[in-house]
């Protein structure tokens, strides 16, 4: 345990202190300020956005329906912005961030360029002092973070990086000029959400694309297309209801639930379904059947029918082989594409196995597995992130006696955290779609706006009974801890290795840090506990 030993001369004190200008940190600034709290956010970026000012790889878009995929706290807001397709592409996010920043003035709050190096607990003045990269600091009766599930990146630490002579870059760190690839023997490492996005996109215009897969995934079309005038006008006109079902639901969008399993029905029945869904698009193939991702026979009939469907598409018998997927469909997170396993059939790409022949070293000229070396101009890190607990546990963060969230989590060990949203030992620090909350297994902005409101209330009525701090107690946060993990032990999810387990970063302690229990009925939890004078936590 270590006590705080920074110090600083002169603070600026605020309410509230927020780390990110995402959709977590913008909406924190708006409805606190609204509030009448003072409020000061930071971020490392030069403008906000988030994971969609740093997401800039070709390609990228995002995989929930744009109409869902927004602020719902503001009805002018809703009808003001026009979408332009059904998913959004990473321009026309950062763009609908920007508006939502220059309407409700929130820039003059927030400092960019500026990294949040340590926020320490001080619990003399119960304050949080929290310390800039810039190296000055600034105090805050409230510290909250908004900074993302995915934003620490996972570059492995492949031998001979540093000696590439070509170019590389991290997906999500991609430059802000575009990437020029033509001519440029590319290679990629990774076929995950965005490896998948970024391949098409990339083997257009490379002279020759080789992707380096390590797992196969399952994907299926995402079947982007204009939006209808007619359709935007029947979602504005419909808003109140969307917004509703949106925060009822189980992941954040109006899906209704299938009640039916996939065993219950004939195969032709089940087929006919698949095929429905795999017409229409997008992620009706996860929801279909209740059973999918509880039970293994349930999973089997999707995972053959998107083998099926990789068969027929692949014509190279040899390489759609290599890009069969074999983990429980839906375990990782299920991957809409725009023609991903067409773009094997192009003469300029080249799919190499890396998990039976592992990359060994990135060479000066290239990268070398066990089997091959293959020359290259350029290399693509679609890597993935350390995600949930990376993002904060590269903060120093400190709460009672010193005591560190690493050392709190055992890094990553033992995390526990009440809701997702508090820890014990940490009064008034709260946790945008922290570990143990619906976040990335949900529509993000829905479950950010549901925390956003729930630590706005939460503070404002700190201030209405006069009280100073707020923190979780230890049993309520093993109670919730324990019931997150009995949810998803009783899913497959468990079962296979991905950033949701935490088994993506080599020695990150195995875990499932994500709650499976549904946005609605997580909701109405933290609805009920604020309802009980914030039950589970010791106010004073
Ligand atoms: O990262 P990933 P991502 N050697 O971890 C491989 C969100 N997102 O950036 O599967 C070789 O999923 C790794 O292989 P394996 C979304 O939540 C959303 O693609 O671990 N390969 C895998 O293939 C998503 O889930 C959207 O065996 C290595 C890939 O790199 C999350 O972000 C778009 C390796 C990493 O896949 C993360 O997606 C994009 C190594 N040493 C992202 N290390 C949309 O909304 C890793 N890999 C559409």
């Amino acid at each position: 345990m270590l006590k705080s030993t920074k110090q600083s001369n002169q603070v600026a004190n605020y309410d509230a202190i927020v780390i990110g200008a995402g959709f977590s940190g913008l909406y924190t600034l708006h409805r606190l300020r609204e509030a009448g709290f003072s409020v000061r956010v930071f971020e490392a970026g030069e403008g906000v956005g988030g994971t969609w000012y740093w997401n800039r790889y070709p390609g990228a878009r995002c995989d929930s329906e744009s109409i869902y995929y927004n602020y719902t706290f503001s009805e002018e807001l809703y009808k003001e912005w026009t979408w332009t397709s059904r998913y959004p592409e990473q321009p026309e996010i950062l763009s609908y961030l920007n508006f939502v920043a220059t309407k409700f003035d929130l820039r003059r709050d927030i400092q960019f360029k500026t990294r949040v190096t340590a926020a320490h607990y001080n619990e003399e003045n119960n304050k949080w002092h929290v310390y800039l990269n810039d190296g000055t600091s600034v105090s805050a009766k409230y510290f909250i973070t908004g900074v993302g599930c995915l934003s620490a990146s996972n570059v492995p630490n492949f031998k001979g990086i540093n000696h590439f002579k070509g170019e590389w870059y991290h997906t999500g760190h991609w430059p802000h000029e575009k990437v020029d690839f033509k001519g440029k023997r590319v290679g990629i490492i990774g076929t995950g959400s965005t490896g998948v996005q970024a391949i098409p996109v990339i083997a257009q215009e490379a002279e020759h694309l080789t992707v380096f897969q390590r797992t196969p995934q399952y994907c299926a079309p995402a079947r982007n297309h204009p939006y209808d005038p007619e359709y935007i006008r029947q979602a504005k006109e419909n808003f109140s209801e969307i917004k509703r079902q949106m925060r009822e639901s189980q992941g954040g969008q109006p899906v209704i639930p299938s009640t039916k399993s996939a065993l219950e029905v004939s195969p032709e029945e089940r087929k006919r379904v698949y095929e429905e869904a795999w017409e229409k698009g997008g992620l009706g193939l996860f929801t279909a059947y209740y059973d999918v991702t509880i039970n293994e026979a349930a999973n089997e009939t999707v995972a053959e029918f998107v083998r099926t469907k990789i068969r027929e598409i692949v014509k190279d018998p040899k390489v759609s082989q290599n890009l069969l997927p074999s983990y429980f469909y839906g375990t990782k997170r299920p991957i809409i594409d725009t023609n991903y396993y067409e773009t094997y059939n192009r003469e300029n790409v080249t799919l190499v196995d890396v998990k039976k022949a592992a990359i060994e070293e990135i060479t000066p000229q290239g990268l070398r597995t066990t089997e091959a070396e293959y020359e290259l101009d350029t290399i693509v890190f679609a890597t993935g992130y350390d995600g949930m607990t990376g993002p904060l546990l590269k903060i120093d963060i400190r709460g009672k006696d010193g005591v560190s969230l690493k050392e709190k989590w055992a890094g990553g060990a033992q995390t526990r955290t009440y809701l997702g949203i508090a820890n014990a030992g940490f009064p008034n620090m709260f946790m945008i779609t922290g570990p143990e909350s619906p976040s990335v297994l949900s529509n993000m902005p829905v479950s950010i706006e549901q925390h956003v409101e729930w630590i706005s209330d939460c503070i404002e009525y700190m201030r209405e009974h006069g009280l100073e701090t707020i923190e979780a107690n230890v049993e309520a946060e093993e109670a919730w801890s324990k019931h997150c993990r009995e949810v998803a032990e009783s899913t497959l999810f468990t079962k296979t290795d991905s950033w949701y387990t935490g088994a993506n970063i080599p020695g990150k302690p195995r875990g499932f840090l994500i709650y499976l229990g549904g946005v609605g009925a997580y909701r109405q939890k933290c609805t009920e506990i604020a309802e009980n004078g914030y039950e589970g936590f010791a106010l004073m």
